[in-house]
Parts: C-alpha cells; sequence; structure tokens
C-alpha cells in the first residue's frame, strides 16, 4: 500500500516532556521517524493541499498560534521549547491575553506537548501525508497509510495535548466529506482514548467515533474516554468508548475489537480512517497492553475484513525497537 511522508516531518524534535512529577526525554522523538522510515522504503511525498482543510476543524486563532508559538518564546527571552505553566481552569471568562505563557495555558491541556522550533513545520507536513493519503483512496486505492508525526488524536478544534497539535484524521474526515463522502467512521487503536477526535465530532450523526483503550480511571488522559460518552444531540449515540484494563493481552483486545467492528458495520461507512498506535505493544514504555508483534497483522486483518477503503493515520507508538516490526506486521493484515 502507499505510504506518505514528508522529510519535513523530522523537524519537530522538543526535548523534554514532564511525565509523573520528572522531566524527562520526550518520548516523541526524532528516533521514532528513523523506526517506521526503515520499514517504509517506499515512501511519497505528500502534496501540498494549504491551510484550508485545517481552518476546517481548527480554530483560526489557534492556528495563528500554533505558527508563531515558538517565535514568541523566544522573543520572551526563553530557552528551548515553549512549555505552559499556568491554565485558565472552570469559568475563566475569556481574555484577549498575548503573554506567551497565558497564550501556552490557553491553547494546552497538558505539560507533555510543548511548542518546539520545527514544530509548525512539521504539523503542517504532517496533515499534507494524511490529505494526500486521503486523495489516494478516494481516487480509487483501497487503502493508504498516511505516516502522520507528531500524533494528532488528542488535538481539539483549538487544544493540544498528548503530543498533538493537529487533528490529522479529524481534518481527513473533514477533506473527505467537502469531497463526495458523506458517512465516515473512525476506528482509534491508540493505546489511549482519541479525546480530541471524540471531543470535534461529539455531536455529529454523520461521524462515527470508535475507540478501543486503556481505561481512563487509570491512564491518560483521565478526563475523556469512559464508556458512558456516547455522543450529544444529533450524534448521540455516535461515540462509541471501550476502554480496557491494563494488562489487556490479544484474545481480550481481539473480543472488544469485534465489538467495535460490529459498530462499524452496522453504520456502514463510505469511508474509514484508522488513528493507529503501537503503544498498545507489550514493550511499550509509556503503556501498558501486552499485545505481541505478530498480533497486528491479526488486528488489521479483522479491521480490512469490513472492505471499506481505508486510511489508516500514524498515532503513538513509543518501543523504538519494536516499532518498524510493529508497524510493518500492522500493514502486512491489510495486503492481500
Ligand atoms: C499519541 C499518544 O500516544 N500520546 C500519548 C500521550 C501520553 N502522555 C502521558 C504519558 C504518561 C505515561 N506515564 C507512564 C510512565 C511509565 N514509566
Ligand atoms: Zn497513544
Amino acid at each position: 500500500m502507499k505510504a506518505f511522508f514528508s522529510d519535513h516531518q523530522s523537524r519537530h524534535a522538543p526535548a523534554l516532556e514532564l511525565q509523573n512529577g520528572a522531566l524527562v526525554p520526550h518520548a516523541e522523538s526524532q528516533a521514532r521517524v528513523d523506526a517506521i522510515k526503515s520499514v517504509l522504503p517506499d515512501l511519497q511525498i505528500p502534496a501540498d493541499f494549504g491551510l484550508d482543510p485545517i481552518l476546517a476543524i481548527h480554530d483560526p486563532a489557534y492556528i495563528d498560534f500554533l505558527k508563531r508559538a515558538h517565535n514568541d518564546w523566544l522573543a520572551a527571552g526563553r530557552p528551548g521549547d515553549a512549555f505552559p505553566y499556568v491554565f485558565p481552569v472552570r469559568g475563566r471568562r475569556p481574555l484577549n491575553l498575548s503573554r506567551i505563557d497565558a497564550e501556552l495555558g490557553q491553547y494546552a491541556y497538558d505539560c507533555g506537548t510543548p511548542v518546539a522550533a520545527g514544530t509548525w513545520e512539521t504539523v503542517y507536513w504532517s496533515v499534507q501525508s494524511a490529505l494526500s493519503g486521503l486523495m489516494h483512496v478516494l481516487n480509487g486505492a483501497q487503502r493508504a497509510f498516511a505516516f502522520c508525526r507528531p500524533p494528532g488524536h488528542h488535538a481539539g478544534r483549538d487544544y493540544m495535548g498528548g503530543y498533538s497539535y493537529l487533528n490529522t484524521a479529524a481534518i481527513a474526515v473533514a477533506h473527505a466529506q467537502a469531497n463526495w463522502v458523506g458517512r465516515v467512521a473512525v476506528l482509534d487503536v491508540d493505546y489511549h482514548h482519541g479525546n480530541g477526535t471524540q471531543d470535534i465530532f461529539y455531536d455529529r450523526g454523520d461521524v462515527l467515533t470508535v475507540s478501543l483503550h486503556a481505561d481512563p480511571k487509570m491512564d491518560y488522559p483521565f478526563y475523556w474516554g469512559h464508556a458512558d460518552e456516547t455522543g450529544s444531540g444529533q450524534g448521540n449515540g455516535f461515540n462509541l468508548n471501550l476502554p480496557m484494563p491494563r494488562g489487556t493481552v490479544w484474545s481480550d483486545y481481539k473480543t472488544t475489537l469485534q465489538q467495535a467492528l460490529e459498530r462499524v458495520e452496522a453504520f456502514d461507512p463510505e469511508l474509514l480512517i484508522v488513528p493507529f498506535g503501537a503503544d498498545t505493544y507489550v514493550g511499550d514504555p509509556i503503556s501498558f497492553f501486552s499485545i505481541e508483534t505478530a498480533d497486528y497483522t491479526e488486528m488489521a486483518r479483522m479491521i480490512a475484513a469490513l472492505g471499506k477503503p481505508t486510511l489508516i493515520c500514524m498515532e503513538g507508538g513509543y518501543a523504538l525497537d519494536a516499532l518498524g516490526a510493529n508497524v510493518s506486521a500492522f500493514l502486512k493484515g491489510f495486503e492481500g
């Protein structure tokens, strides 16, 4: 299957993140790029679809902020990556503040998603990879792999978090629907709940969002991803969360995936988008499922059996020594 990636996507290189009380080397590193590239010898350079598809999902003020945040940080005399440290929680009135720290807190919800020097360029091209994969599918291919990096599924209309800045899968949904596509299903198989995607489509009945993930009672992102979040208004019944306990092995994951696939089948989408995270892998350094490399092939075969045109968007996966093999095992399940 065709895979899309731009070398601009290598620029983003945040040094540190705050994890469990310590500043540690950032898990979403450039080494991930090398690991995945090593199993994808024939990467296609994405076309440039411009800003409009991004603005179909994201708040223009947020996009403006992302473009200049790191420069504003440097202009304030700060070294390194731009980090938030104070957040406008519950009920703070909207204020038009231009102090970089105030803006960072307004647009971020965690301390793991700093804006680095090359962040804008990288996230812009990550979106273009998703859109190029999408257009390949809309032009008749049965599937495509968008090697999106950094991840996207935690980003909302006007917020970043979870290493995500622009929601690549959501932007692909909007662009598909700006063409000829009606119903789109998003089946998220990253270890973490796809909170940004859920938020963006929560009141929509023409976009089904399904996420299989670690129970947010125990794991990031905590405040989203619970089973009773089912959608609102027109979207009531069109969001399905399937949380699983830490330690989940493939045989149990498989049963839950079957449930997810039945829901997708009943929805009968014209297009399927799969945010894929290899952080469900048993050896992932920040996650706690027990999926083995070979299991990814069966996981993908089950998804492919739906027979829907499918765009796969790369999300997480941090076990550098196995990341290439896991991605390649997953993609293999879609072939033949
Ligand atoms: C796209 C994606 O996978 N984002 C994940 C963001 C998770 N950030 C918080 C990770 C906290 C991990 N704590 C476990 C430490 C184990 N030593
Ligand atoms: Zn993840």
